[in-house]
C-alpha cells in the first residue's frame, strides 16, 4: 500500500513542494469531515443567515476557505494564496516560494442536494508572479468529496489518484491514471444552447446525431453542474467536459475561473493523456490579466477535443 508521503517522495526531492501538497491533502481531509456532518451541524444555507440556535451561519464556501488558509498558515513555503473567496490576494508567509491558487469548494450549489463537490488547487513558483501560465505549474489537484474522498494529483509527472481512509490518511489506488483516447460521453450544459457559438453548436448536433451523424458512434450526455464530479469521471473513463464561452458569458471571457479551475484541472488531463483548449488556444498557455480571470474551458479525450478544435478552425 502506498500512502500520499511515500508518493511525494517518490514524485520530487523537494520537501518543501512536497509539503504544501500535504497540507492541502489535510484541509482535503478536514473539509471531507465538516461536508459529512454539516446538516447536523446547521452548516448549510448562505453566509450571513443564522441558524435555529440563533447563531451565525457560515456558507460551507467560507468554512473551506479558512480551513485551506489554516492550513497552509503555518507552513513557511506559501507566499501568497489566492482563492476564489477572495477578492484579493493574501499573503501567507513573506519568505515563501510558492503561490497557491483554489477553489476551496466547487459546485457548492449541489451541496443541499448532497451532490459531489470537490476542492480545486494550483501551485505555483512565487518569483513567477501573481499572473503566469498554468504550463508554469508546480503541481494541481483536486479533491471529490463523493461516496468516497478522492484526490487526484500532479506534479509534472503522471497524475495520480488516492482515496481517504477512515483514519484520515491517503491511500495511493492509481499510480498513472489515463484518459482514454476516444470516449462516447460529452459533458455540457445543454440549457444554454440558444446561447452557443457554431463550433459547439456543430460538435454537439454530431453527437446528438449518433451512428447516423458524421461522427458515426452513439453518444451519452452527463452533467452533473460541479466541474469536480464532471472532471473526475472523464479521469476515470473518458469523456470531455465544455464550459464554452458563449453570448451569454462571452463580455466575462467565459463562466469557469482560470487560475484555480481550468488551469488545474487541464494540469491533471494533461498528465493523464487528455488534452485541453479554450476552442483556439491550449488553457494552460493562457496568459492570464487577472487572478480572478475567467476562460472557456474545454478538456478530456483527446480525439474528442481534437474534433471540437477542428470545429473551432472551421469557424475561423
Ligand atoms: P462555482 O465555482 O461558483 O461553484 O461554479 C463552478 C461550477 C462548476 O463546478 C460547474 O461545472 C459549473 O459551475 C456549472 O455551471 P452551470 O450551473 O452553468 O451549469
Ligand atoms: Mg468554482
Amino acid at each position: 500500500m502506498t500512502l500520499l508521503a511515500d508518493w511525494l517522495r517518490n514524485q520530487t526531492d523537494d520537501e518543501t513542494l512536497a509539503s504544501v501538497f500535504i497540507a492541502m491533502a489535510d484541509a482535503g481531509a478536514e473539509i471531507a469531515a465538516v461536508l459529512r456532518q454539516a446538516p447536523i451541524a446547521g452548516q448549510t444555507g448562505l453566509a450571513g443567515a443564522t441558524n435555529v440556535q440563533g447563531e451565525a451561519q457560515k456558507a460551507l464556501d467560507v468554512i473551506s476557505n479558512d480551513i485551506v488558509l489554516n492550513h497552509l498558515r503555518p507552513n513557511p513555503h506559501v507566499s501568497i494564496l489566492i482563492s476564489e473567496e477572495l477578492d484579493e490576494a493574501v499573503e501567507v508567509s513573506s519568505q515563501g516560494q510558492f503561490i497557491v491558487a483554489t477553489d476551496p469548494l466547487d459546485g457548492s450549489s449541489n451541496l443541499d442536494v448532497n451532490v459531489t463537490v470537490g476542492t480545486i488547487f494550483s501551485i505555483l513558483p512565487a518569483d513567477g508572479g501573481l499572473l503566469q501560465k498554468g504550463s508554469a505549474q508546480l503541481g494541481a489537484g483536486y479533491v471529490a468529496y463523493g461516496p468516497a474522498t478522492s484526490m487526484v494529483l500532479r506534479l509534472v509527472g503522471q497524475t495520480a489518484v488516492f482515496t481517504l481512509g477512515s483514519d484520515g490518511g491517503w491511500t495511493l489506488i492509481l499510480g498513472a491514471a489515463s484518459v482514454p483516447e476516444a470516449s462516447g460521453e460529452y459533458a455540457i450544459n445543454t440549457a444554454r444552447e440558444r446561447f452557443w457559438d457554431s463550433a459547439t453548436k456543430g460538435y454537439v448536433t454530431e453527437n446528438v446525431a449518433g451512428e447516423t451523424g458524421a461522427a458515426g458512434k452513439r453518444y451519452n450526455m452527463r452533467w452533473v453542474g460541479s466541474m469536480v464530479a464532471d472532471i473526475h469521471r472523464i479521469l476515470m473513463r473518458g469523456g470531455i467536459f465544455l464550459y464554452p464561452l458563449d453570448s451569454e458569458t462571452v463580455s466575462k471571457g467565459g463562466r469557469l475561473r482560470l487560475l484555480y479551475e481550468a488551469n488545474p484541472m487541464a494540469w491533471l488531463v494533461e498528465g493523464a493523456g487528455g488534452k485541453s483548449t479554450t476552442g483556439r488556444e491550449r488553457i494552460l498557455d493562457v496568459m492570464p490579466v487577472d487572478i480572478h480571470q475567467r476562460v472557456p474551458v474545454i478538456l478530456g479525450s483527446a480525439e474528442e477535443v481534437a474534433r471540437v478544435e477542428a470545429w473551432y478552425r472551421k469557424a475561423g
